[in-house]
């Protein structure tokens, strides 16, 4: 028996063979297994894992004359899924976006937190924003990091 197959990367893969007489990955999507009996099951990777930062909170002190755009800090978060249940994307809560959407941004894959205006330290000295980082997976259940 043989079988050559191709895979959706969401996919995670279980060979149970008897009687292998070749079985060699080509590639993370395409397999062949060339067995005397063998079963094949593929086992569709459920998004049951939700990002978690590197961290629990981020600092950052700057100069007040920071540039405009320049990279404040860069967050990271990990997903133990595969695929796009895995893929992190990261923006602003929607508090933090309410309230300072105008002064910080953070980009999307990244997770760079960037300046978007210039900061003035007699009108604030502090600013505490919160970051959420969720998922590409179906029902994405979003985690949050504090800066600072
Ligand atoms: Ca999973
Ligand atoms: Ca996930």
């Amino acid at each position: 028996m043989f079988i050559h197959f191709i895979y959706n990367k969401s996919f995670d893969y279980i060979f149970d063979c008897m009687s292998v007489v070749d079985w060699q990955p080509l590639s993370y999507t395409d397999c062949y297994c060339k067995c005397a009996s063998c079963v094949v099951w593929l086992v569709q990777d459920a998004n049951d894992h939700a990002p978690v930062f590197d961290r629990p909170a981020y600092n950052a002190t700057v100069p007040e004359d920071f540039p405009v755009n320049g990279v404040l800090l860069t967050v990271h978060a990990s997903d133990a899924d595969r695929g796009p249940n895995a893929e992190v994307v990261y923006s602003l809560a929607s508090s933090t976006a309410a309230e300072y959407g105008h002064l910080f941004a953070v980009e999307l894959v990244s997770g760079a937190l960037t300046l978007r205006q210039s900061l003035d330290y007699e009108m604030a000295a502090v600013y505490s924003l919160l970051v959420a980082a969720s998922d590409r997976g179906p029902s994405p259940t979003p985690v949050y990091t504090k800066v600072p």
